[in-house]
């Protein structure tokens, strides 16, 4: 009898899998012991549901992993896939090109607008930000600056699992075991949740903007010629949805700007629509030098990462000699011909249907849903900005992590719901088709797991 037959009693709906053998994939930031002892699996979507082997339909608090923002398996971008796949399965973007690279291209920059004008593309969040990274050091080299070789991140940021990811990010657990290979020349900000000012803001916190004076404190450490980069997600989505306190990134922008350092927003979860517009910097109203995104660009079909740049970055590669190439960097996947026709099939489904605006629109009935959950079990805080939301467990003593953790599970299997969960915190973030209903039936379902949690 195969792993997943033995496991019938405790998970019927993998046993109706009985070909399936759980113990060759060795899953992703997952407890695979756990998931192989009661698996959760998916077989089928679409639109806000996704629906088990046996057509179970669960509804997506999380938009996957905060990434089918058009809602899933949408027939323009499943088209547009299929058709790329049967016209030009695969092209170089080293020392070639493709049409639809450049299209997609000059349309995501329009959607950026200025100062943005030049896109590199990646496969993933993580290989966006490392590339940023690289491309912030070229900058400064091919600008006779090539001491400023230093990155500052942020406790609680995450960035991908790359070597430069993980050494700008700030998550103990995900740098531990690695840690005598992290980046040389790092240092972190401190982080901006602070339960005590900001318990149950609604929004962004008032409190906090001094946080990042931190900055001035790590520029006189390490002086302002030694350091390349900052690097911070606008709002922090894995480590639980840190709203950033009014004033903050401004001054991020400000202290930067005035010592010559650039500044990247890692845009991975805010990019396309999660918080009202376009992109998190439009609605957050700073503007950085570089900003990553991934997830959303093509709701999450086929996987694809990009990095933006400002006006002048391009331009300083651009004195190397002629013929030769600028930017020692790239994938073979760069702009993959499936990748580019989904991105672009997913910008007209979010340009029809507004849905780029659409988080804008719903942040004020999604903010009362979630802060309706206050005053259940266990909830010591609820915040949102956009289509993002997150209510923080009080930790179970002896056992951090294990309260949010049953919630997700109980979500899944006794309330058909779908949710993220993040050492006590619990995560959500719809599909930007979301309708009011489904955001009530989402909060109801929460509270009936929260009640019926120890
Ligand atoms: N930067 C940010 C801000 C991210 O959120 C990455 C980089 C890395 O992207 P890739 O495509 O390499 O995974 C991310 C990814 C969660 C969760 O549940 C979040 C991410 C990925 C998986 C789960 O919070 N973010």
């Amino acid at each position: 009898m195969n792993d997943i037959a033995k496991m019938g009693a405790l998970a019927p709906e993998a046993a109706a899998h009985p070909d399936n053998d759980l113990s060759a994939f060795w899953m992703p930031f997952t407890a695979n012991r756990q998931f192989k002892s009661q698996p959760r699996l998916l077989a089928r979507a679409e639109g806000m549901y996704y629906y088990t082997p046996e057509g179970r339909p669960i509804l997506d608090g999380t938009a996957g992993l905060w990434c089918v923002n058009a809602g899933h398996c949408r027939k323009p971008i499943v088209d547009a896939i299929a058709q790329a796949a049967a016209t030009l399965d695969f092209a170089p973007a080293f020392q070639m090109g493709h049409p639809a690279a450049f299209e997609l291209s000059s349309r995501l920059v329009a959607l950026a607008g200025k100062p943005f004008s030049q896109v590199f593309y990646t496969n993933s969040g993580s290989e966006a930000v490392d590339s940023a990274l690289k491309m912030a050091l070229g900058y400064h080299r091919a600008r006779g600056e090539g001491q400023r070789t230093r990155f500052i991140g942020r406790e609680r940021g995450y960035h991908g699992v790359g070597f430069g990811g993980m050494s700008v990010g700030g998550i103990g657990g995900n740098r531990k075991a690695f840690s005598g290979a992290l980046l040389p020349s790092v240092d972190h900000l401190p982080h901006t949740h602070d339960l005590a000012h900001n318990a149950f803001t609604r929004g962004q916190p008032q409190w906090g903007a001094h946080l990042a004076d931190e900055l001035e404190r790590l520029i006189t450490l390490h002086d302002a010629s030694t350091i390349a980069a900052v690097i911070v997600e606008p709002v922090a989505g894995s480590t639980g949805v840190l709203v950033p306190p009014a004033g903050y990134l401004e001054k991020l922008r400000e202290i930067t700007s005035r010592h010559g350092i650039l500044l990247i927003f890692d845009e991975v979860i805010t990019a396309f629509g999660r918080i009202g517009k376009p992109f998190g910097f439009q609605q957050l109203g700073v503007v950085p030098d570089l900003f990553t995104v991934a997830k959303g660009i093509n709701s999450a079909t086929v996987p694809m990462g990009a990095v933006f740049a400002r006006e002048g970055i391009y331009e300083a590669f651009m004195n190397a000699p002629q013929n030769a190439i600028e930017f020692f960097h790239g994938y073979t996947y760069s702009a993959h011909p499936l990748a580019c026709a989904s991105a672009l099939a997913a910008l007209d489904v979010y340009e029809a249907e507004g849905l780029l605006e659409r988080a804008g629109e719903l942040a004020g009935y999604w903010e009362n849903a979630l802060h309706s959950l206050r005053g259940e079990p266990n909830v010591i805080d609820i915040r949102n900005i956009g289509l993002m939301g997150a209510v923080e467990l009080a930790p179970r003593a002896g056992a951090p992590g294990a309260r949010a953790f049953e919630a997700h599970v109980k979500a899944f299997f006794e309330e058909d719901l779908m949710i993220r969960f993040t050492g006590d915190i619990i995560a959500m973030s719809p599909p930007l088709i979301v309708q009011k209903t489904q955001i009530d039936q989402m909060i109801e379902r929460l509270a009936r797991v929260l009640r019926r949690l120890d």
